[in-house]
């Protein structure tokens, strides 16, 4: 036990770049802002170069290094581990520390592969008969503008959903002199835009509707095949000694999808909408209404009442900042406003929380892996050219929160 009588959750995260420096942030400011029911420790941070590793604790506010992460299983001053690697390591880390006894908080996309993602539900079923836990970090749903987008829906405000309008705009790539990184690589990332920014439209509109997409016809792009290796990495395996070096994944996805209410969706994500810089839109259209959400305006969401007489109807624009609204009385006054990090600290909010409890949290693996599923069946589609359903059942396990 700990403080206030409070169980102790001793937190190792494997990983120190921008995921692991927003899901510190995360750690350090959800116990100041919320009443947490376990006292978190930021315990551990697991990284390969002992210097920088150690470096990264010190500004990230980690108790203590590990230059391993397998050396965090063995560790019981370690509950759970917080996966914040590229996705080829995501599976191998994940199960891992499920089979040791440790909850696992696991960055999006769940896996590279659905076979990795069902090796992933299937450590999560049984740590669950352990009373063990797993979440992916699919953060924007804990935006508190898509959490009422959410309620929205499932009070039947917009009524039937018709269309599903999905786009993820980003530029960074437009530059085709910008060097490769893991990101450019399939086997590192799994995927290009389709699996880094596509999951998250994909996780995004199937919680907002409560509907999962089914089939979908899907088309993918490469718009520059070969990139410079960057300085100082030249020579390195894979890179044959060369200045440049393949790009292995999509720069753009674009897909139609069908809707398991019937509805049909638009989805396009890309890194080279010039111009776009994290702009997640999503726009439902229902039987009686409509919801739009960008994410570059992310304390607004636009809400049409189709029952309005029409001399008053239009979209209205919602502040989402008032106490009533998710997460936010835990913040600022009315008009202040969240940002990006915000959902990362709702996130360890509602994992602590379900951890607590002992419920199964959400986005939890088989809601990863239900993600996995679409995009697959995206990619298999581009391959063939033709529609595809999205297979199988989705794993026992979705996630509540
Ligand atoms: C891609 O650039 C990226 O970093 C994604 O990987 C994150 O999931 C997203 O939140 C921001 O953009």
């Amino acid at each position: 036990m700990t403080d206030a009588g409070r169980r102790r959750l001793g937190v190792g995260m494997v990983g120190y770049s921008f995921m692991g420096a927003a899901h510190s942030q995360a750690w350090r400011t959800a116990p100041r802002f919320f009443d947490l029911p376990l006292a978190v420790s930021m315990t551990a941070l697991a990284g390969r170069d002992r210097d920088k590793v150690a470096a990264a604790a010190a500004r990230l506010g980690w108790d203590s290094v590990e230059t391993d992460w397998h050396a965090l299983l063995g560790r019981a001053d370690v509950d759970l581990v917080d996966v914040c690697t590229p996705g080829d390591t995501h599976a191998e880390i994940a199960i891992a520390a499920l089979e040791a006894g440790k909850h696992v908080l696991c960055e999006k996309p769940l896996a590279n592969s659905v076979a990795e993602a069902e090796a992933m539900v299937a450590a999560a079923d049984a740590a669950a008969e352990r009373g063990v836990v797993a979440m992916v970090g699919f953060t924007y749903r804990r935006v508190p503008a898509v959490q009422l987008a959410r309620r929205l829906v499932a009070d039947g405000r917009i009524g039937a959903v018709r269309h599903v309008r999905a786009q993820y705009l980003q530029d960074w790539l437009s530059d085709p002199e910008a060097p490769l990184t893991w990101r450019m690589d399939k086997q590192r990332a799994g995927s290009g835009a389709l699996g880094d920014i596509g999951a998250h439209i994909v996780d995004l509109t199937q919680f907002v509707t409560g509907e999962a997409i089914t089939s979908v016809s899907g088309l993918l792009e490469t718009f520059v095949p070969v990139r410079p290796v960057a300085t100082g990495l030249a020579g390195l395996s894979g890179t044959g000694g060369d200045e440049t070096g393949p790009v292995t994944v999509d720069d753009a996805a674009c897909f139609l999808a069908r809707m398991s209410g019937g509805g049909v969706g638009v989805y396009e994500a890309t890194r080279y909408a010039q111009g776009r810089k994290n702009a997640i839109r999503i726009e439902i259209n229902g039987s009686r209404g409509a919801l739009a959400f960008d994410f570059e305006d992310m304390n607004v969401l636009h809400f049409f009442d189709a029952d309005e007489p029409a001399a008053t109807a239009g979209f209205r624009r919602i502040v989402v900042t008032e106490p009533e609204h998710a997460y936010v009385a835990a913040w600022w006054p009315p008009g202040h406003g969240l940002g990006y990090e915000h959902a990362f600290t709702h996130q360890v909010v509602d994992l602590v929380g379900a951890i607590a409890a002992g419920n199964v949290p959400a986005p939890s693996f088989a809601d990863g892996l239900a993600v996995q599923r679409v995009l697959d069946a995206v990619e298999r589609s581009a391959e063939k050219g033709c529609w595809l359903e999205v297979d199988g059942p989705t794993g026992s396990r979705r996630g509540r929160n």
